[in-house]
């Protein structure tokens, strides 16, 4: 980057710190975008002068609610509810909710950030959002989650709608919160509208989209391997996570020849040396989804190992998904994948790097998938739900799995358009973020202010 470019950079993020105090997430985000967005308005006009960048880095809207519930023995309990809209240049506000304590603004706005570019990438016509609460699902009866949606979703109804905001799942919010929440909306709106994403296929859901982010992680990689000469099959894998895209990313990457080595969960990592087929895999996704379980149930099971309170990036494997949670590989661990000769890695969850473990990566040989890329075929299925519901038809797995395909394709390609280095090397955090940025940027000036 040229100095003069530099200074600019340093000077709007030490702007956007004093503005965005507390918020280190949301500042990480920004700037990791930034880095690569910076340097392209420097060479180009047409983008200068328009304070795009003041402008991409406030949300529209932030709405945040009281959620008042009762438990079953009859208590009350007070959460904070959230929806961030942070840009709707391109299409109404598109973007999961997620339940866990560590909701927070800061969270939120990094994640409805994110989402801008990703949803961007899709090549759909969706903005950005993201929604969520500071709600503990564990260990709750599922009629106290049935009561926590339905009061979360009495104020939320009021802000979104199928040409406004069209919300989804995340950590924590899948089928079981998705047909409660859908339910209260329902309930209050007397219409069925495609206003959430990710519903039972019983009830206007898409086949394909619980398993879209997972499948399309996969794809993504299978890009990447394929640009380089090398192929899935008998390749290893380690898998953070064991909850939808860990599960999914896991599921298509055995279909393909692959093998996957460890997942984890909150608790710990399990190692399994014989690989997880998908018949333990089948085994998983019911310990996780319906019995709610916790993952080194599987090391009993499987005779496997549990390695209590550990990642998995220290087991050696060639390629590795990151699909649990933001910044859950630190510098170190990137270091030790690096130095165990992992040759790729596809980020499944949002921001899993953190930004010294993001140099690391970026500095090395690895092959190194943003999530924004990567991760996007679970929103890009949402966008295909939307369309179905707007057809009022349903199309066949087949269908809507070629059509993921072909958007993971393109967001691959997208990502090499502006991302080849002088070297001929495909830097894809530049390419998603400035590919992402063109098209909201574009709309952003069209629009006027
Ligand atoms: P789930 O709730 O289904 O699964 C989350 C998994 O991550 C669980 O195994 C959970 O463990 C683990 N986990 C959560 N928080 C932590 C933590 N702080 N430390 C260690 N492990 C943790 O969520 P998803 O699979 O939907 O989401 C995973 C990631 O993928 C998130 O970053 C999300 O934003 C991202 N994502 C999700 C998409 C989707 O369509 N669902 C789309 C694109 C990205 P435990 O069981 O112990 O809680
Ligand atoms: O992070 C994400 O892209 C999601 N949680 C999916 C969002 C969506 O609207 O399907």
């Amino acid at each position: 980057m040229k100095k003069k470019t530099q200074k600019q950079l340093d000077t709007f993020l030490e702007k956007l710190a004093e503005r965005n105090p507390h918020q280190p997430e949301f500042q990480q985000a920004v700037k990791e975008v930034l880095q690569s967005v910076v340097p392209y308005i420097a060479q180009h006009e047409k983008y200068q002068d328009q304070a795009l960048l003041e402008r991409i880095t406030e949300p529209e809207r932030i709405i945040t609610f009281r959620v008042v519930w009762q438990d079953d023995d009859g208590a009350l309990h007070v959460n904070r509810g959230y929806r961030v809209q942070f840009n709707s240049a391109i299409g109404p506000y598109k973007g999961g909710i997620r339940f866990t304590p560590t909701v927070t603004p800061s969270v939120l706005k990094f994640l409805a950030f994110e989402q801008i570019f990703k949803n961007s990438l899709t090549g759909l016509p969706m903005g950005g959002g993201k929604g969520g609460s500071d709600f503990n699902p564990r260990d709750r009866s599922d009629s106290e989650v049935m009561r926590f949606c339905q009061a979360f979703m009495t104020e939320l109804y009021r802000h979104i709608g199928p040409d406004t905001d069209i919300p989804a799942g995340d950590i924590n919010v899948s089928a079981r919160e998705i047909g409660y929440l859908y339910g209260q909306y329902k309930k209050i709106a007397n219409v069925h509208q495609p206003v959430l994403t990710g519903k039972g296929l019983a009830y206007g859901g898409s086949k394909i989209r619980t398993e879209a982010t997972g499948y399309g992680n996969v794809f993504f990689m299978r890009e990447m391997l394929k640009r380089v000469g090398k192929e899935i099959e008998g390749t290893t894998a380690v898998v953070s996570g064991s909850g939808n895209v860990a599960q999914h990313t896991a599921e298509k990457w055995i279909a393909l020849g692959g093998k996957v080595l460890a997942m984890s969960d909150s608790d710990g990592t399990i190692y399994d040396e014989s690989g997880i087929s998908q018949e333990k895999l089948e085994w998983i996704k019911d310990l996780k989804n319906n019995k709610r379980g916790r993952i080194k149930e599987y090391a009993k099971e499987f005779d496997a190992e549990f390695r209590e309170g550990k990642k998995p990036w220290d087991i050696k494997s060639d390629v590795a998904f990151p699909c649990a949670t933001q910044n859950e590989i630190e510098k170190k661990d990137a270091e030790k994948l690096v130095k165990n000769g992992c040759q790729a890695l596809s980020e499944g969850a949002n921001m899993p790097c953190t930004e010294a473990a993001m140099e690391v990566l970026r500095d090395s040989d690895i092959l190194y998938a943003p999530g924004k890329a990567s991760n996007a075929g679970g929103v890009a299925v949402s966008g295909l739900e939307i369309s179905q519901n707007i057809l009022r038809l349903s199309w066949s797995r087949e269908e809507v799995e070629e059509r993921l395909e072909k958007i993971m394709q393109e967001i691959h390609e997208k990502c090499l358009e502006y991302g080849i280095d002088d070297n001929g090397n495909a830097d894809y955090v530049k390419g998603a973020n400035i590919a992402g940025f063109v098209k909201v940027a574009d709309a952003m000036i069209a629009l006027g202010v």
